[in-house]
């Protein structure tokens, strides 16, 4: 398969795109795919996974960028090349996505000949803390080379600047800089040795944009000189430090240990999809996007809903990692799996300061997560389209089924691995925790004998303050069921009240006439018309369709898949005429206006056997990050950067959908519905500590 994606030219106009599209990452922080040369203004960034601060006090907290330590700006002969400004005669990117390499070849023409600049980065997957760069330079006439290369502090940020101080200082041949966080007073070092394979002139700038060696090279014609830039970023809330030297190591050697931790990932990861290469490169292209920010560096961590692409979302963490990316890592690194979780159980605090916050008891987890489980989510987050206010949305007070998700995600990576571990580190705690949540939220009619759960926001953001929402529901009776089952041998207390909750919930049945389930109370009373219909009464293109006074709110528009993201949670409850009938009703009311709800409906349609529907949909969401077309601002909130959630749901589109892999009694099953460019697919699984090679053809299922 050709892991490459690759441009022939440059485009100003498209840098956004390739900042995001070509990341590079390895958990720990993500590089932007940008240019060297590239400045704040044209959005390059090191986004720090884990560090977040305010830059003041009334500011949204985000994620930390960290200083611009791939910086080089080239002159020759006292003019400056570089992109956007000077524009190249010859250009050309890519990105490996097989390795995580980002390479670039830009010639530009002087009044002399011509200058040619070569590059190559990687985020080591070997030693978290390393950004490699590999800068060449070349010229075909003799010429005064000057490189300024070094760490950029005057960096890109969404919410502000995020440093107090900024230390910048040189020895031994090193450049240092420690910045120290506004709010929390974290350190972020980092470390940059540069080597170059010529005799020449060096100084050190050190001014209020960085701290940069200078290179002044006598470039003879035709000779390559290559700078090796190689930098250690760490910070004080890091609980392993880096123990590459710098000055003992080199580019070539750190490429080669950097390659075989891929290797080792894609020897379990890569799909093999014959008959259809286009699908091939879009889902290991996901597979590659959450490889690049999985926290491998920490054994309790997790993934922000736009990776380490940018501060978009403060860098928050949402219900996507435990819903939508958490197979992928279940099935291939049962150890990120374990983090993804470790992390929920760490910020349970965080989660259980929340619920008393709101009147509730137990554990509330945070909808926007950050560090300590501090809910980032703002009350004000859209604009009204007619006065230009800013309106409330009750995401933050009012998506509760954001704690049982997390406990979806432990309960099955208990049943999966086998790991009971992790009940008595943590994980049976929050079980609890989540169902005395949901029992202190729940309501009972004095004349009725149900439970119920009300004022709910669903999946669907369109329809706020609901009752009864089915997803919800159905997702509360499961931890109910799973903290009576943890809890009926030894707290019998607690087990007969999350019993009486899991029995009294209620659940929204299929209705007789068609089978269709009610996303929430009310819900088929409202006006039945088309998302068409729906986009032509827009005031301004792009408006937010929910929220109090939203298009959609009145009516059966949804914005993501809701029903259909429990039934295919819960898909063996269910007959394959009801799976059917609500895909038939809610496919074509849903705007998908969320990169979380193609892949849904996509795996709802392999689970009722129409592989056909499902197809289009599994492409939608393999391609989010290569083809970009989701906006990238919504008014003055920048919400471009990447999508692992909708890579996540290709993946469980492909393996869990079209191969229709599962556990039963403990053995894997198979029961395919490939789509009809689908000849054969070859994957492999760890299960039972074991790896298994599977394939699946038309006619044919092998498991090893
Ligand atoms: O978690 C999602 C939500 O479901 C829809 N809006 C964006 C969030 C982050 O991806």
């Amino acid at each position: 398969m050709d892991f490459k994606i690759k441009f022939n030219q440059y485009n100003k106009d498209d840098s956004m795109m390739y900042g995001n599209m070509l990341l590079t990452g390895n958990g720990y922080f993500g590089i932007r795919g940008t240019f060297e040369e590239y400045t704040k203004e044209m959005y390059g960034a090191i986004n720090m996974s884990g560090i977040y601060d305010r830059s003041e006090p009334d500011a949204w907290r985000e994620s930390v960028n960290a200083p611009n330590c791939i910086y080089v700006k080239l002159e020759a002969d006292k003019e400056t090349y570089s992109l956007p400004d000077t524009l190249p005669s010859n250009h050309y990117h890519e990105l490996d996505f097989k390795y995580g390499i980002f390479t670039r070849k830009t010639v530009w023409k002087t009044n002399k000949g011509t200058i040619t600049l070569e590059s190559e980065r990687f985020a080591s997957m070997h030693d978290k803390h390393l950004v490699c760069v590999k800068y060449t330079v070349f010229s075909d006439y003799d010429c005064k080379i000057k490189l300024t290369s070094g760490i950029n502090t005057d960096i890109w940020n969404i919410n502000g600047n995020h440093f107090a101080k900024v230390e910048k200082t040189s020895d031994n041949g090193y450049i240092n800089c420690i910045c120290t966080t506004i709010e929390k007073n974290i350190e972020l070092s980092l470390q940059e040795y540069d080597a170059i394979n010529t005799n020449c002139k060096k100084s050190i700038i050190n001014d209020e944009n960085g701290i940069f060696n200078v290179f002044e090279i006598n470039a003879k014609k035709d000779e390559k000189y290559v700078l090796e830039k190689i930098t250690k970023i760490s910070s004080s809330v890091d609980k392993k430090a880096s123990v590459t030297d710098l000055k003992k190591t080199n580019y070539e050697n750190l490429k080669k240990l950097h390659i075989s931790e891929w290797d080792k990932i894609w020897d379990i990861s890569f799909v093999e999809i014959k008959g259809d290469k286009e699908a091939e490169k879009a889902l290991n292209f996901c597979i590659y996007e959450l490889n690049a920010i999985a926290p491998r560096h920490t054994d309790a961590g997790s993934i922000p809903a736009r990776g380490l692409s940018a501060q978009v979302y403060k860098g928050a963490i949402f219900w996507d990692t435990e819903m939508f990316m958490f197979d992928y890592f279940l099935h291939t690194d049962v150890s990120v799996a374990r983090t993804l979780i470790n992390y929920r159980i760490k910020t349970m605090g965080g989660a259980m300061i929340k619920a008393k916050e709101y009147g509730y008891e137990g554990a509330f987890y945070a909808w926007e997560s950050q560090e300590d489980g501090i809910d980032a989510c703002s009350e004000f987050n859209i604009i009204d389209p007619v006065s230009g206010r800013p309106l409330k949305t009750h995401f933050r007070d009012k998506q509760i089924h954001i704690s049982a998700d997390i406990i979806y995600a432990l309960k099955r990576y208990v049943e999966y691995t086998k790991d009971y571990s992790i009940l008595d580190e943590g994980g049976k705690e929050m079980v609890i925790q989540c169902a005395l949540f949901y029992r202190s939220a729940i309501v009972k009619r004095l004349n009725s004998n149900f439970y119920e759960l009300h004022n709910c926001i669903g999946p669907d953001e369109y329809h706020e303050c609901i009752n009864n929402n089915a997803y919800t529901n159905k997702m509360a009776k499961m931890v109910f069921d799973y903290a009576y089952e943890l809890t009926k041998n030894d707290d019998t207390e607690h087990a007969l009240m999350f019993k009486d909750c899991a029995d009294k919930l209620y659940i929204p049945s299929p209705r007789k006439e068609d089978d269709v389930i009610e996303q929430f109370d009310g819900y088929f009373k409202m006006e039945n018309c088309s998302v068409e219909d729906l986009k032509k009464r827009e005031y301004t293109k792009g408006e937010y369709w929910g929220g109090a006074y939203g298009i959609a709110t009145q009516t059966q528009i949804l914005k993501q898949a809701d029903v259909a993201t429990m039934l295919c949670m819960f898909k063996d409850e269910y007959s394959n005429k009801i799976l059917k009938a609500n895909f038939d009703y809610y496919e074509k009311r849903t705007q998908h206006g969320s990169s979380l709800s193609a892949c849904m409906y996509s795996l709802l349609g392999c689970y009722l056997g129409n592989a056909e529907s499902a197809y289009p949909l599994f492409m939608t969401s393999a391609l989010a990050d290569l083809k970009e077309e989701r906006s990238q601002w919504s008014g003055k909130v920048f919400i471009g950067g990447t999508h692992p959630a909708s890579a996540g749901g290709a993946w469980m589109c492909a393996i869990l959908g079209f191969a229709g892999l599962g556990i039963k009694d403990g053995k894997i099953t198979l029961n395919p519905c490939l789509p009809e460019s689908f000849e054969e697919m070859n994957f492999k699984i760890v299960y039972n500590g074991k790896k298994h090679n599977i394939k699946v053809t038309r006619t044919k299922c092998f498991v090893d």
